[in-house]
């Protein structure tokens, strides 16, 4: 469960149907050429907040038969409706997916007894490892050391998806709970995060830095500390670049000009316009030239 994990793009037809050809090459780019540890199926990446049940499941289905245990495998399964995110979970569980994974319920303010709640139920009705998912920046939820704790105590929480920036709450979190596991989730900050004790990260842009990222993670696991920030710079030059144009956009660019079909973006995302693909291009540049 640690390491280097990329959060999986979702390759949709034009028509917003899944594009099954190109995911499984995604899966395979990740996989074989990547080398990452891991794949967070689902996640905000994955589009798949915009995707009803029998799409999500059809999703989860098709990564695990491309992957099969190469690596780790992590389904998001949450959603605002309980009843989806359990029978999610249970088809994710009974495909053999290591993990599940949920993001906080989100678009309401909810309090925090209903968000544990939510959890409880999630675990109680899937028995299966959870992972809970924290990205306050999207959602808008912030939790406490106190809240986090409350969450982990619960049984089959394993860890925190921690995508949010506040590290000093997260080197507490690992001092307190040093048998959970916490992953990153910026991904300009990945040294950082790890310094901080996270065991690993989950992101998009291992879909294109994959190795860079292991090499960091492995030279911070050697104390190689002065080789683990000239890596990050040179990452953030590209994620710079991504988060400039629209990261998930891009990624969907630059797989393709890689020759990985990784379709198009789910309504209401739009596609790059020519001079966003042209500033895209650029990153395909960098990346052949590093
Ligand atoms: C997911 O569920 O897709 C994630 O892991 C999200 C993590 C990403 N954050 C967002 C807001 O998409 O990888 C990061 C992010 O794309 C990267 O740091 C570049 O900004």
């Amino acid at each position: 469960m640690k390491g280097i994990m990329t959060a999986l793009i979702t390759p949709f037809n034009e028509d917003g149907t899944l594009n099954d050809k190109g995911l499984r090459e995604v899966v395979r780019h990740n996989i074989d050429v990547m080398g990452v540890d891991g794949l967070y199926i689902g996640g905000s990446t994955g589009e798949s907040f915009l995707m009803d049940e029998a799409m999500r499941s059809e999703l989860l289905k098709i990564v695990k038969e491309e992957a099969g245990d190469a690596v780790t495998l992590i389904a998001q399964i949450g959603s605002l409706n309980i009843e989806e995110a359990i029978r999610l979970g249970n088809e994710a569980k009974e495909l053999g997916y290591d993990a599940l994974s949920a993001i906080t319920p989100y678009y309401y303010k909810f309090s925090f007894e209903e968000i544990k709640s939510y959890y409880e139920r999630i675990t109680e009705e899937t028995n299966h490892p959870m992972v809970v998912y924290s990205i306050p920046v999207l959602t808008g939820t912030q939790m406490t050391i106190d809240d986090y704790g409350e969450l982990l105590a619960i049984p089959n929480v394993v860890g925190v998806k921690y995508s949010d920036t506040n590290l000093s709450r997260l080197t507490k979190l690992k001092e307190l709970y040093p048998d959970k596991v916490f992953y990153g989730g910026a991904d300009d900050m990945l040294l950082q995060f790890i310094i901080s004790g996270a065991d690993g990260a989950i992101g998009s842009t291992y879909s294109l830095l994959g190795k860079q990222a292991k090499a960091l993670f492995d030279a911070l696991q050697n104390s190689e500390l002065k080789e683990a920030k000239n890596l990050q710079l040179e990452m953030n030059q590209v994620i710079a670049k991504m988060e400039s144009i629209g990261v998930y956009q891009t990624l969907k660019h630059v797989l393709k000009e890689q020759g990985v079909d990784a379709g198009f973006m789910k309504f209401p995302f739009k596609e790059l316009t020519d001079d966003e693909k042209r500033q895209a291009s650029e990153i395909v540049d960098i990346l052949a030239s590093g």
